[in-house]
């Protein structure tokens, strides 16, 4: 059933009725965002529970993705999208007196994750609902979300998000399916008179998780999932009497505790921070989930000795790690399977995927810390321990080095990676560079033991909103040159577009479609700023998170450098450029912060500076987005994907500037590598060392001082740094963090080693992009072969390789 205008406008008057008491002239927009979120949300409902009826049905295997993290961004466009009423819907709302556009951007983002990780986990959630696989996923409903980042004097001010004021029309409650999680107390072992043994966990605090649904749909399909997303409530009403004899704090005390769990998101990317309420909050999160799943089974098979047949638990990064004990727990203590037959289930039911491979990122909990807050489970991590230690002694012939390095208990410390490698039935990196790297080297002792276990699903995103949705005049041409709307199921017809290379209408099409989207983009921004965008400049883009494995300080000594010489020649910029930036920092790290501030003083300083006019300017986004990168990509020439080789896992925002027809400039580093494969040199701007030159460099001994010294631009740029900008604040903390370093190697990310390569290919670039035709191919090319970085691809490799289940057949598109 699709539904028409009308249609509509009845189901969304009828919200504002029900659950508001309006009319529509009373209504606000915010009514009139949640009734349409509301009548969206009722259709999905609906499918979701006839798909759910089908699984149980059919006793199908079921995948359970499960995620600290869900950056899901905007719904309402995007469900409508998928459900096939997206211009109905407009209708609706323009025929009930509202804007469209408005109302849609009127909706706060979900930003439930950090970057990448959780950016990747919503893409996956949509290919998998649009594959019919039945697909559940599962993480927190933190009240807040990614923080909000302010500019203020050029430094990030991190501000809260609390974004369930409307977003919560998009969540269903489910109170009939609420589950207890409990933390601390003692266990002991029980034997009662016939001699059987139990175990009595006395005690300890209980916390409620309530389950919030929020629906998923899928495109062009009748399938629906859920996105389970568990909220944290004390089982203790407030303590009356307490509050009667006047302790106001303390009454609510306990319920404030429990109710911190869910409170906020952690805002680190790529960084391990070992505070205790997030260990709370992984074993909240998945303690809650994994009973909710075989709650559900038991009622499905009456037994769980089936339940690696019909469910397969994906865990994105190791943060869902205590998934494996604690379902340990519940086959050895509340079903009563031995341990082997319990160790079969489990480690026939988990995989994992590692997503970096960063040491300051991977987690290691302290066992104190584990002992006091889940003490069974630290019995059973210490029982899988010691069985794996010791067949690890027998394998490596009594070889500690190698013991000691793949232990999972070690000089204090829980390392959850290796309680993964031990557990897992599967093991994947994200790119093919990463999946190698983890294979030779950060993994490579388990890999010689079990290598079959260790695999590759190359990253892949959601192409129907990140170019589709978020692109509709290039959505057109696609229809028109690859066979209308089949690319939307069958990315890889998007290399119909190639056959179009040398025709000028397209690549005239092609180049006034980035035009106007650079226009729109402009306006965006000197609506919400005032700042001006040059247009005719080209857009070379980097946003992501502010890391300094990343390099976006590698971008700001090209800048430099430019400046400089544009001061000397004002001829010198032969392309004019306006480089965008756009970043979070970690609130607590220091040197991300300072990046930000440099970027937004020399932004001042070239902007304001006359000779910059018209040829160099450096803008620096606010509070970096999904629905930020919704519009910025759409408008983005030059894509900057210029991290360390050997340190990016994979780039999904690559993918998204390809998609959209930026052209790369680049390392050959995560999926730049399959990006350079697909493309060739000629369509893409490669520099820098290649991740085994990287290592080769860094064991010889690195010297960032002799690049310095020897190259007089370099040396330049540096100092300029050093020196600072008009504003007057100093960077000689940053330029001596390149010459010396700083508690860390001078130059831990090889900028200056670098620096010459990537001035030349930012110089090959600017030579390319004067050729019109010539770019304009280049970017034709991009998007045409960017079909197998589509997350539809990645969750058929993962069904295929990894989960064991069937997928939707595209042959009878
Ligand atoms: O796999 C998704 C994404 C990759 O594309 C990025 O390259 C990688 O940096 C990111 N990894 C993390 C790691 N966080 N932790 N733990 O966010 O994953």
């Amino acid at each position: 059933h699709t539904y028409t205008k009308k249609e509509l406008m009845a189901l969304i008057t009828g919200k504002l009725r029900r659950n508001f008491g309006r009319d529509v002239d009373e209504a606000t927009s915010l009514h009139m965002f949640k009734a349409c979120a509301l009548v969206l949300r009722d259709i999905m409902s609906e499918r979701q529970m006839q798909t759910q009826d089908r699984t149980t049905r059919s006793h199908a295997r079921q995948v359970h993705y499960l995620s600290l993290e869900f950056l899901m961004g905007r719904s309402l466009m995007k469900n409508a999208y998928n459900l096939g009423v997206l211009e109905p819907l407009k209708e609706a709302i323009e025929g009930l007196g509202f804007s469209a556009p408005e109302l849609f951007e009127s909706e706060p983002d979900a930003g439930l994750g950090n970057g990448g990780l959780g950016r990747l986990a919503a893409c996956y959630l949509d290919s998998m609902t649009t594959l019919d696989i039945p697909a559940t996923g599962y993480s927190i409903c933190y009240e807040l979300g990614i923080f909000k980042q302010k500019i203020v004097d050029g430094q990030q001010v991190e501000l809260p998000d609390n974004w369930l004021g409307l977003g919560d029309a998009w969540l269903i409650p489910k109170m009939d399916e609420v589950e207890e999680v409990r933390f601390g107390g003692r266990v002991e072992d029980v034997w009662d008179e016939h001699g059987h043994h139990s175990i009595r966990h006395t005690g300890y605090d209980s916390v409620l998780a309530v389950p919030k649904d929020m629906e998923i749909a899928g495109y062009g399909t009748e399938h629906g999932n859920v996105l389970r997303l568990w909220d944290s409530k004390s089982p203790q009403p407030v303590d009356m009497s307490l509050f009667s004899r006047g302790e106001y704090l303390k009454a609510v005390e306990r319920q404030a505790l429990a109710e911190s769990i869910s409170k906020i998101l952690y805002p680190e990317d790529n960084h391990y921070e070992g505070k205790s309420l997030r260990l709370k909050q992984q074993y909240f999160f998945v303690s809650a989930t994994i009973q909710s799943i075989v709650r559900k089974h038991r009622a499905e098979y009456g037994t769980l000795r089936n339940f690696h047949l019909k469910h397969v638990i994906q865990i994105n990064d190791t943060h869902p790690t205590l998934v494996i004990p604690e379902l340990m727990r519940i086959l050895l203590d509340e079903e009563g399977y031995g341990w082997d037959e319990a160790w079969n289930i489990v480690t026939h039911t988990v995989a994992y995927t590692n997503h970096t491979v960063l040491a300051e990122a991977l987690e290691r909990w302290p066992q104190q810390l584990v002992i006091d807050l889940l003490p069974r489970i630290w019995q059973i991590i210490v029982e899988i321990s010691n069985r794996y230690q010791a067949e690890l002694t027998t394998y490596f012939h009594g070889d500690m080095s190698k013991v000691e390095r793949m232990a999972i208990i070690w000089g204090g410390d829980v390392r959850m990676a290796n309680l993964c490698i031990c557990a897992c039935f599967a093991v994947n990196g994200v790119s093919a560079l990463h999946s190698d790297i983890l294979k030779r080297e950060v993994f490579h002792d388990a890999y010689l033991r079990t290598p079959g276990k260790f695999k590759n699903v190359t990253n892949g995103i959601d192409h129907r909103r990140w170019l589709s949705e978020c692109n509709p005049q290039l959505d057109a041409l696609i229809k028109e040159c690859c066979g209308g709307d089949r690319y939307l199921l069958d990315p890889d017809a998007l290399s119909g577009l190639e056959k179009y290379k040398d025709d000028s209408a397209v690549l005239e099409r092609l180049d006034a479609i980035k035009q106007a989207n650079k226009k729109a983009f402009a306006s965006y921004v000197a609506r919400e700023s005032g700042i001006i965008l040059n247009t005719d400049a080209v857009f070379d883009v980097q946003v992501k998170r502010l890391h300094e494995y990343k390099r976006q300080l590698l971008n700001v000594l090209h800048i430099i450098y430019e400046y400089q010489h544009l001061k000397e020649d004002p001829n010198f910029m032969i392309v004019p450029k306006v480089y965008l930036f756009g970043a979070k920092a970690a609130p607590g790290y220091y040197v991300a912060k300072r990046i930000i501030h440099l970027i937004n003083s020399l932004a001042a300083t070239i902007n304001a500076d006359p000779i910059c006019k018209d040829k160099l300017q450096v803008v620096f986004l606010e509070n970096y987005r999904v629905s930020l990168a919704e519009k910025l990509m759409p408008a983005s020439e030059l894509s900057e994907q210029i991290s360390t080789a050997g340190k990016e896992a994979s780039g999904t925002g690559n993918m998204k500037f390809m998609m959209n027809g930026a052209v790369t400039i680049g390392t050959l580093d995560g999926a730049n590598v399959e990006m350079h494969q697909v493309l060739g040199d000629e369509n893409i701007f490669l520099f820098g060392l290649k991740a085994h030159e990287v290592s080769e460099l860094k064991a010889k001994g690195y010297h960032s001082y002799e690049y310095y010294m020897h190259n007089n631009d370099l040396r330049a740029v540096v100092d300029a740094l050093a020196q600072g900008f008009q504003d007057g604040v100093s960077y000689n903390d940053l330029a001596k963090r390149l010459l010396f370093g700083d508690g860390c190697p001078a130059d831990e990310y090889l900028l200056l080693a670098d620096f010459d390569s990537y001035r030349n290919a930012q110089k090959k670039a600017a030579d390319t992009y004067l050729d019109r035709k010539k770019w304009n191919q280049m970017s034709l090319m991009n998007v045409a072969r960017s079909g197998i970085f589509a997350a539809d691809r990645s969750i058929r490799d993962y069904a295929r390789d990894i989960w064991d289940v069937p997928v939707r057949d595209l042959s009878k598109l």
